[in-house]
Parts: C-alpha cells; sequence; structure tokens
C-alpha cells in the first residue's frame, strides 16, 4: 500500500471517574488518533501517549513531534507491503514505542480492509470473545475500595486488579480479599519501590493473588529477578517489557513469570505478537494490558487477545467503565461471563463518529 496522506488529531477526552495509580490522578486522557490513506482507503491508529510522562517518558507532546518529523515523513510515498515492514522503516527512530505502535496499528487497519480480513484473523487470533478484567484506581481509603470492587464485581467482571503504592499496599489488597475471598485479584505498584522498600509488600504472598505488577524500577531487570526469588506469588512485568529482546532477557533472568502485553509500550502490534510467541514457546502466560484506549486502540487489544497464549484476563473493559462518548460509534459492552467480543469487520472493526472526535480534538495537522 502506498501512503498518500497521514492526519494526526491531538484528542483529550474527560474520563468518567478519576483513575490514580502510584504516579498522580487523572481526569482525563490525552492520545493521538492517525488517519492513514493509502490506495483509496483509510485505517487509523492509536498513539497512548498521554499527557504526562508518568507512566513512561512518551507523552502526546513527544509523540507528536516524533511522528511529525520523523515517523509520518519517514512513511509518506512508500509502497508499504506489510505492517510490520513499518519497523524497519521506523528503525532509524531509537525509542519512542508508542509513537511507532500508533502509525502502524494504523497500517494493520488498512492491510484488513484492503482484504477484507479482521485484525484477528490477520494476527492469528482464535477467540471470539475475550476474558476481561477492570483495574481499580487508588480510593480515598480500602473501605471505599472494597465498595468500588462490590460495584464491578456487580456489573460483572470476574478479576480484579488494584492500584497499590506505598502506604496503601497491604492493607488495600488485605481488604479485598477479606472482602471477597475468592475474586480473581492482582495488583500493580507502576514502580512505586525499591528491592529495598518492596520489603513491606511480603504479606500479599499470602493473599493468593494471580500476579504483583511492575513492583520496581521500569529501568530495571535484576533487581526484578531478585525480587522474584523472594515470592511465590508471580511477579508479572509492564513498564520492564518495552521489546522481544527486554521480553527473552526478563525470563531468562527469571525476573517475572508472567508479561502484560501492551502493543503501545513495545512498539507496535508485530512487536507485540513476537513477545506472545516468544512466551507461548516457553509456556509462560501473557495477558493485554490496557492504555485507557478509546474504541480505536481497544479493538486493537481486543483482537490481540484473542491469540492463544493470552492466558489470563485482560485490562480490556467496557467502553462504559472509561467514557460518556467514545470517537467510535461502536461502544464495547461486557458480557455475562466477564468477556468481552472480539470485533469481527474488516481491519479494527471500528468506525469512527466525526462528530465526537472533532469535540475532543485540540489540534490536526495533515502531511503532506
Ligand atoms: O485501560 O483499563 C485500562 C487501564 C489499565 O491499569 C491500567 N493501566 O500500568 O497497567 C498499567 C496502567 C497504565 C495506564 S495508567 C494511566
Ligand atoms: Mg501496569
Amino acid at each position: 500500500m502506498k501512503i498518500d496522506r497521514v492526519t494526526l488529531y491531538h484528542l483529550r477526552m474527560p474520563l468518567r471517574a478519576p483513575f490514580e495509580t502510584s504516579f498522580g490522578r487523572a481526569y482525563e486522557r490525552e492520545c493521538i488518533l492517525l488517519e492513514v490513506q493509502a490506495d483509496g482507503l483509510t485505517g487509523y491508529g492509536e498513539c497512548v501517549a498521554d499527557r504526562s510522562p508518568g507512566y513512561a517518558y512518551e507523552t502526546s507532546g513527544t509523540a507528536w513531534h516524533i511522528l511529525r518529523d520523523f515517523l509520518v515523513p519517514a512513511v509518506l510515498g512508500q509502497d508499504i507491503a506489510q505492517p510490520v515492514d513499518f519497523q524497519r522503516l521506523a528503525a532509524a527512530v531509537r525509542g519512542h514505542p508508542m509513537a511507532k505502535a500508533g502509525l502502524e496499528m494504523a497500517l494493520w487497519d488498512l492491510q484488513g480492509k484492503r482484504e477484507g480480513r479482521s485484525l484477528r484473523e490477520l494476527l492469528g487470533g482464535q477467540r471470539a470473545r475475550v476474558e476481561v478484567g477492570v483495574s481499580v484506581g487508588i480510593q480515598e481509603s480500602p473501605e471505599a475500595l472494597v465498595g468500588v470492587v462490590a460495584d464491578y464485581l456487580r456489573q460483572g467482571y470476574g478479576r480484579i486488579k488494584i492500584k497499590i503504592k506505598p502506604g496503601r499496599d497491604v492493607i488495600d489488597a488485605q481488604a479485598v480479599r477479606r472482602a471477597f475471598p475468592d475474586v480473581r485479584l492482582q495488583v500493580d505498584a507502576n514502580s512505586a519501590y525499591t528491592l529495598e522498600s518492596a520489603a513491606v509488600l511480603r504479606p500479599l504472598d499470602d493473599l493468593n493473588l494471580l500476579l504483583i505488577e511492575q513492583p520496581l524500577a521500569e529501568d530495571d531487570l535484576w533487581d526484578h529477578s531478585k525480587l522474584q526469588a523472594q515470592f511465590q506469588t508471580p511477579i508479572c512485568l509492564d513498564e520492564s517489557i518495552r521489546s522481544p529482546r527486554h521480553a527473552r532477557q526478563a525470563l531468562e533472568m527469571g525476573a517475572c513469570r508472567i508479561i502484560n502485553i501492551k502493543q503501545g509500550r513495545v512498539g507496535g502490534l508485530s512487536q507485540a505478537l513476537a513477545i506472545h510467541d516468544l512466551c507461548r514457546e516457553r509456556d509462560v502466560p501473557v495477558w493485554c494490558g490496557g492504555m485507557l484506549e478509546t474504541g480505536v486502540g481497544r479493538a486493537a487489544n481486543l483482537a490481540l487477545a484473542s491469540l492463544p497464549g493470552f492466558t489470563l484476563p485482560g485490562d480490556i473493559s467496557a467502553t462504559d467503565r472509561y467514557y460518556e462518548q467514545d470517537i467510535t460509534r461502536e461502544r464495547f459492552t461486557l458480557n455475562p461471563d466477564s468477556t468481552i467480543d472480539v470485533p469481527d469487520g474488516p481491519g479494527l472493526g471500528v468506525s469512527i463518529d466525526r462528530v465526537a472526535l472533532e469535540r475532543f480534538t485540540l489540534a490536526k495537522l495533515q502531511l503532506p
């Protein structure tokens, strides 16, 4: 496909409820929507970098710059046969995986539309619906958290993840475990601890958690390997896995026993697929993480999570969990068995609500 034009939309969307993690509280979410025109077709991609560099160093601002000045110029006028070929064109840009992933996603959407095949089919996904859970932010108190979790369980979510930070870790997890002895529960620290300060997390090992996500620094594998040796509960890495190479090294080192795969964090769906394959060969469970995506990124996550190695529920909740109004006409809903249907239309299988898109657009740039 010959890339004729790329349009970037910098979006800001209000969240239905604030979302608090160890690195701060968000009331809104930013992202960049990419609209790519090729061979008379239009593909969409979502760059998941947010306003501030709390989760990762990339922001909507850095991604805009890298896309506008480097990645989009690298693809304009090029004939790209397969989405994965984009990785070669993007190799001149060091880092910036979220910017790359947004553009690659649009190429997958285009390929699917050209061939009349869904992204699920293109990736080799096998399931028509995927198991999902919900990620619950830090609340005012452990009691308030138990109330919010109860509400999600009533809605039908079969797996709960709670965010933790120093001072709000063991007490929160114990409160939820006491209230719901059988719920599938996991915690996510978003790099809030050091090897030394993580000693306070020891009681988590008695709570029958599915996993402990990213306790230590995002650029660290070695200390995670030391920490994993001290815990029965599997450590799952999120921020620390930025490429298939990191995934291999983390597993070889024993830095984790489970991997959270986010196409944005690893530089694209092709790279997410490679990590999935590598983990599957080694019988290492993976699951699909979330970045509060719009319907565009959510559709991609659902397709990815339909691959056979995704054996744990993803952070892919229903649209209602995040947004009053989304930029896709399609809204994703939770089935009673805690699954969400994978879109089966061509490409991502979603269409853009232009009125909503306009409402949330802070800036728009058409290239060339
Ligand atoms: O999309 O439901 C979602 C959010 C899932 O907790 C979630 N994501 O570290 O895994 C994570 C966080 C990163 C985003 S925080 C803004
Ligand atoms: Mg995480």
